[in-house]
């Protein structure tokens, strides 16, 4: 008998994951960017790339976008395309990073016209939401000062509410905004949005429609993530996740890739919260793939997170509270344990298999010669994010 219950089955069963368009895209450091043969050219071939993941997983139904990096004529058209594909389009990410205007900020700069530009880029976000049937409107701004004295921090905090104010008016009554916090970069003093306690306090004030985005990658090393999944599903306010790894900054590595079990204990708290497969919060990757094909990088990153799922699903709840309550320490982490390091693969494989996909996935994308095929079809890839 599978290792995997019926009750972990049905959980997993419902489980979605939802891609980054820029993961398809070629990326690298500000050293260089090694193109990948194959690379999408446009945002439909970038929604096909994530098409085959879900294809092979059953785990990624939906694709994030990035205005104005996926620009397109009609936003029905690339829906339609993306249905066409099996899968909807997700999130709308806003980018207020690249242009020079935005050198000391956006919505906080100092500037009212550089405000409001920044303003009004949010809200074509949002029509190209209306158009696209995304919920979710993610806002990641790049905004801080790196010297202090450089910037009045109180006055930067008051803009950008403000700011934001004005976004969330526009949204409409099924629309949401998540507010991503990073502690760092590409201000290296200090970050208009830096922590998840100014996330939570900026989107507080905003009102039901507006929560926090966590991004794993966006901490400083040793804190303790799980700590804060659970605050804020406590608190009700956790709309989203960017998965992805880290050593040492914002690699934006393979979920899982660099600490599985960190991965783990951040599962078993959204399991506990009520947020495995409750609709107001949304799993998505944030991540790039520099050296290693994208396609398997992602199927690789779904499987990650439904392995670290299935495993912390696994957790004796009722010996892990007896043990608790009665302050047994060792029996208490021995039951964590116990679940964490078992090995839920074959089992998922045979359950991929009685669901007709293939039990290795990874193996089956590799031996469909899509790989091969984007390769000779494609030239001139874009890199991730850049051009349309
Ligand atoms: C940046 O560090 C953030 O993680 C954002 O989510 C960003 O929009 C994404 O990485 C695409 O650049
Ligand atoms: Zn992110
Ligand atoms: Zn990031």
């Amino acid at each position: 008998m599978s290792i995997l219950n019926p009750a972990v089955l049905t959980e997993l069963e419902k489980q979605s994951i939802e891609l980054p368009s820029w993961a398809f895209g070629n990326s690298g450091t500000r050293f260089k960017v090694f193109g990948t043969p194959g690379t999408p050219r446009d945002p439909w071939e970038k929604i096909a790339d994530a098409a085959q993941v879900n294809k092979y997983t059953a785990l990624a139904p939906s694709v994030a976008l990035h205005i104005p990096w996926d620009l397109v004529d009609s936003y029905d058209d690339l829906r339609k395309h993306a249905e066409d594909l099996g899968v909807s389009l997700g999130t709308v990410n806003s980018n207020t990073f690249q242009d020079d205007d935005y050198k000391f900020g956006a919505l906080t700069h100092e500037d009212a016209a550089v405000r409001n530009k920044a303003i009004d880029h949010h809200l074509a976000c949002i029509d190209v939401m209306d158009a696209t049937g995304s919920r979710d409107l993610k806002i990641w701004l790049a905004e801080g000062s790196n010297y202090p004295g450089q910037a009045d921090l109180r006055g930067r905090q008051d803009r950008l509410n403000e700011s934001l104010q004005k976004i969330y008016a526009r949204l409409g009554d099924d629309q949401r905004l998540v507010l991503e916090y990073k502690f760092f970069e590409p201000a290296f003093y200090h970050t208009d949005v830096p922590d998840w306690g100014t996330s939570y306090a900026q989107v507080a004030s905003l009102g039901d429609k507006a929560m926090v985005c966590l991004d794993t990658g966006h901490h400083a090393p040793g804190t303790n993530i799980e700590f804060i999944v659970m605050q804020l599903l406590r608190l009700g306010k956790l709309g989203s996740f960017d998965f992805n790894s880290r050593f040492y900054a914002d690699d934006d590595l393979i979920v899982g890739a660099a600490d599985p079990f960190q991965l783990f204990r951040i599962l078993f708290e959204v399991i506990r919260g009520g947020g495995l497969n409750n609709p107001d919060v949304a799993f998505m990757l944030d991540q790039c793939h520099n050296v290693e094909d994208k396609i398997p990088g992602q199927i690789r990153s779904v499987l990650n997170v439904q392995e670290m799922t299935a495993r912390a699903l696994l957790v004796d709840k009722d010996a892990l509270t007896a043990a608790q309550k009665s302050g047994d320490v060792l029996a208490a982490n021995a039951v964590f344990m116990d679940a964490f390091y078992t090995d839920v693969r074959p089992a998922l494989a045979e359950w991929r298999e009685t669901r007709g996909l293939a039990g290795d996935p990874m193996a089956a994308y590799a031996a469909s010669g899509y790989q091969q095929k984007i390769a000779a079809d494609r030239v001139g890839g874009v890199q991730a994010g850049w051009g349309a």
